[in-house]
Order: structure tokens, then sequence, then C-alpha cells
């Protein structure tokens, strides 16, 4: 196979483990901690969960290996978004696994999910693993979106299990997948197969934390990846001085990605969809907002600017909110015939503004033709408008340039805007894990092994003091069912894995907010530059700003 100069040293390169896992797996004990209890409505997650509720959190330290000796055969799935690390959490497990026994059998299922439904997998071996070591990517076994939550999905996972004799199975996904494992393990508990089921904290949106996981894995690298290409553009931007980078990064909900590329970059505008909600704030003041940036920076001789704009920004302004709801409903059943019948797009437009409220329509009134016109043509399976593949950078930038024409005309604006368009978002997921991801995602795989191994079941591997070099991690588990609690879902309450969202309280964002005037205006940018896997530890493991921050450092 021919590989990249890169990919052969990365191959090489030795993750680094907690201190408590260093000393050989026959020296690894667990200190049982206190009994747990969901972050909320832990009467109705008890009822729901009655075999794998309140047990224990746990450490791993150095001692006596006292785990039971028997086989494992574990099965491994890679579910949702591909996120930086993926590979060494397969590793971790797979080293563990065979450290402990050579005998003991890792399964791969393939394509995520359905995989596990489909019994299709493959086997692991020294050879085949020893390719994807600290390498970006699923495509060790790929990944996919299927959601295991049903009776009929577990009792056939129970039965692919019964038929390779699996001891266990180890669940790599975000809050949804997480969730989903909870419910596997206890049904697994409940139907006494026997089987354990473990978690890994994965995505690069970086909304799965709370009090218990500090960050998923794929966070660091996605967003170093998105900061370097956004720096390369601030200084493109401040040499040339002609145009306005209007750039989208991933994100689907929450902002973390945009809030850390702007704490890593100084941009001079960085939009934070929760701020945007709790504000109630319109497009038009959005508009304005980064309409002000541009008007002062002009007014100093600075026709350029940079602008980070999250990716589901739109679903958290209310009015647009509504008016997707009523889209929905305008084309509804027999009516979205009716209206992909009409001939030209005057008498779609005209079908529209009867469906629509006033107030809706007045708000799609100001949207740029293409996007009104994304609203109709790209829908889901269900009929509904896919927010995500709005392309909210246009959007903003066009909405920005109609500001600017009227301020133009009243004589307050006499700037050039020239703006340009960027999306980062694929271009982050399957990069090389920086070192912080190789190691804490190694330190996962390896940890939910030892988890396997002293019997555990519904828990989520969990490294955490990660904002201190890897010695000083700390390795453990913590049953998921603390972190549940009950939420409203597609009309119904089920238990879930709080989806953590930007606080507006928090050190990040209040970090963001002091300095955010002074960024809009002046020009503050920094160059992050690319990740570097060789050279100074100082800049190689340093962590994201959002976790040093977080941890008041
Ligand atoms: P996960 O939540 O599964 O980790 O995926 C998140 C994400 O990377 C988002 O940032 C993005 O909106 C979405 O996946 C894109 O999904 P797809 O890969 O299906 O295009």
């Amino acid at each position: 196979m021919n590989i990249s100069p890169l990919q052969k040293e990365r191959l090489q390169y030795e993750p680094k483990l907690p201190g408590m896992l260093r000393h050989g797996i026959s020296a690894i004990c667990v200190k049982e901690g206190e009994e747990t209890q969901s972050v909320a409505n832990q009467d109705q997650i008890k009822a729901l969960f009655p075999n794998t509720y309140g047990k224990k959190e746990i450490t791993f330290e150095k001692g006596e290996n006292t785990s039971a000796a028997k086989k494992q055969v574990v099965g491994v799935i890679l579910s949702g978004g591909q996120a930086p690390g993926g590979h060494n959490v397969v590793t971790g497990l797979y080293d563990a696994l065979k450290a402990t026994n050579p005998d003991n059998v890792l399964y791969g299922f393939k394509n995520g999910p359905s995989g596990l439904l489909d019994d299709d997998y493959i086997e692991f071996t020294d050879e085949y693993i020893d390719q994807f070591r600290n390498t970006g990517g699923f495509d060790i076994i790929g990944s996919g979106r299927t959601k295991l939550e049903t009776e009929e999905q577990f009792a056939v996972a129970a039965e692919v299990a019964k038929k390779h004799g699996i001891t266990a199975i180890v669940i790599i996904g975000g809050d949804d997948s997480n969730t989903n494992a909870a419910v596997l393990a206890e049904y697994f508990a409940a139907h006494e197969t026997g089987v354990q089921v473990i978690g890994c904290p994965k995505t690069i949106d970086g909304d799965l934390k709370n009090e218990d996981i500090e960050c998923s894995f794929g966070f660091d690298t996605a967003t170093k990846t998105y900061s370097e290409v956004i720096g390369n553009i601030e200084r493109d931007a401040n040499s040339a001085k002609k145009y306005w980078h209007f750039i989208k990064v991933m994100g689907r909900s929450a902002s973390h990605v945009a809030l850390e590329c702007a704490l890593e970059t100084q941009p001079n505008i960085c939009l934070i969809s929760e701020e945007v909600e709790a504000k109630k704030m319109s497009l038009s003041e959005i508009a304005d907002y980064i309409a002000d940036s541009v008007c002062k920076r002009a007014a100093n001789g600075m026709n350029f600017g940079v602008a980070i704009i999250p990716e589901g920004v739109v679903e958290f302004v209310p009015e647009f909110k509504t008016l997707i709801a009523e889209i929905n409903e305008l084309l509804a059943g027999a009516k979205a015939d009716e209206f992909n019948a009409l001939p030209t797009w005057e008498d779609k437009y005209a079908f529209i503004e009867k469906g629509l409220t006033p107030e809706s329509m007045a708000v799609f009134a100001i949207l740029p033709q293409t996007i009104q016109q994304q609203l109709f043509l790209e829908r889901d399976p269900h009929g509904n408008v896919q927010v995500s593949l709005i392309e909210s950078e246009k959007l903003f930038s066009a909405l920005v340039k109609a500001k600017l024409d009227e301020r133009k005309a009243a004589g307050t604006y006499n700037g050039k805007f020239s703006p340009l368009h960027h999306f980062f978002g694929y271009e982050g997921r399957c990069a090389f894990p920086s070192n912080f991801d190789a190691d804490y995602c190694y330190s996962l795989g390896y940890n939910a092994f030892m988890l396997i191994q002293y019997g555990y079941n519904g828990y989520l591997s969990k490294i955490s003091n990660l904002s201190k070099p890897a010695d000083e991690w700390v390795a453990g588990g913590m049953p998921i069912t603390k972190m549940m609690n009950m939420e409203r879902r597609h009309g119904e309450d089920k238990p879930v894995i709080r989806k953590a969202l930007v606080e507006l309280d928090g050190k990040p964002f209040k970090y963001f907010e002091a300095h955010r005037e002074a960024w809009a205006v002046e020009t503050a940018y920094t160059y992050p530059g690319a990740i570097q896997y060789y050279g100074p530890s100082s800049v190689c493991d340093i962590t994201t700003r959002t976790l040093a921050l977080e941890k008041g450092e």
C-alpha cells in the first residue's frame, strides 16, 4: 500500500495512557466510588432502568488485577459522523484485549449499528489493525447512522451476540448512540444475556459533555483543523485587504465548534446560535450586527473581515423556525404535488404568499431567491425542509449586503463589500488525530476494555483531568444512566443524555463576549497554524481553549 511519509511516522506513534493504566494489565485494579443518581427525573429513569440504574462510579488504580479470567469476545461499532481518533479507540480496545489474553477476540461490525443487525463484521488481526494506528477516519470498519432503539432490533442484536459468543459490545458514538447504548445494556441485563455494553463519547460537535465527560473525542482535532484554515484566511484577508469572508463551520446544533474557532483565531464576527435564541434575534438584527462591524471597519479603511457562522444557526432564529414550520405545513401531503406542478417560480411564489402568515411571509421575502428556492426544493423523505442544507454563510452575506445598500443610500456607509464564502466541515472530520485525540481515544478504548474485564454494563468509558498532561489523566467509568434526564422527543417523553449546548454563563463564552467588541472593529487575528505532531510539547500537546477556559486555566 502507498502511504504518505506522515502516515508512515504516525503508525509508529505510541499513544500516551493515563498514568494509572501504564503499569501493565496485571497491575490495574478498580476503586468503586459512590452510587449514582440520574441528573434529573430520578424516579422515572430508575423505573425505566431497573437493572442498570444507580450503579457506582469507578476509577482505575495501580494494584493487583482481580478481574475474572474469562475469554472475552467483543464487538465494536462506530456510530454517526466521523471524528478524528475513532481508529485509536479501536486500537486501544484491541491492545488491552489482546494483552489480557491472546485468545480474546475483537469483531468490528461494519458500517455502523446496521452491521450488528445484519451480522456483517470482520475479525481484527494484528496485521489489519496496525495499518490504522493514529490515522483519521472511520474506514477501519465504516460508520452509519442507523439507530439501535427498538425491542425488535435489540432481540436481533442478542441473537447475533449469542451466535458469536459475544461477551460485550462497545458503541462509539454521540449523545443519541450512547443513550441507545444504555437502553441496550438494560435490555441485555433484563434478558440475562450476559452481554455487557460500554459506550465511548464521540463527536466533533463537542455537544456530548457534562460534569463527567470533559469533552467528546474529535472536537480537538476538528477545531484545530478549521482554526488553521480560518487563520490562513484571516492572514490572506489582512494581506489583500479586499474581501469579507463568511465561513460556516460544522456543528449540527450547538455552537461549540464556532466558539472554539473564534477563541483560536479572533475573527471580526462569530455568531453563537445559543445567544441568538436567548436574545430572540431576528435575521434583520443579526444582519445589522454584522453590518455594524463592516461599516466601522470600512470607516477605518478596512474593507475586509472574517465572520464565522455556526452551521445550525438558522434553526435558533425564532422567526425562521416559525417560517420552516409553516412551510412544512404548507406542503404537507397532497399540497406538495399541487405546488410542484406549478410551472414557474412566480406561480410558486404566489402560492407561498397565499399560504404563509404575513409575519412569516415578511421573513421569507427578505431571503435571497436561491435560499427561498432551497427551502422548497431540498426536502427530506418526510417532506420537511432540510435546514442543514441551507447555505447560511450566503444567506447572511446577502442580508448584510442589503443592509449596506440601505446605509449607502442613507449616506452612512461608503465602503466596498466583496464577500467570499466557505464551509468547513468534512475537511476536519477525518484529519490525522492530534496528539491529544490520539492519546485520549487510545485511552478511551483501552479503558473500555478494562470496564468489560471487570464486568461493568451500561457504563461510559471516562477519562478525565484532560487539560493536564496524559500521565495525570484519570481513567474510570460512569453509569450512563447518571447522565440521563427525561425529554420530549418526537411527541414522547424519553430518557436521554442531555445535549450540551454552549452555556452563555460559561467561561469560554464569557471570554469571547468580553473581547468580541474589540475584535469586531480591530484586526486582532491570531494564526494557530497547522496541527503539529512532532516537536515541543507546548505546541504539540495543547488542547482546546474551550477546555482550558472551562478548567480556569
Ligand atoms: P455526529 O453527531 O454523529 O458526531 O455528527 C455530527 C456532524 O459531523 C455534524 O457536525 C454535521 O452536521 C453532521 O455530522 C453531518 O452529517 P453527515 O455525515 O450525515 O453529512
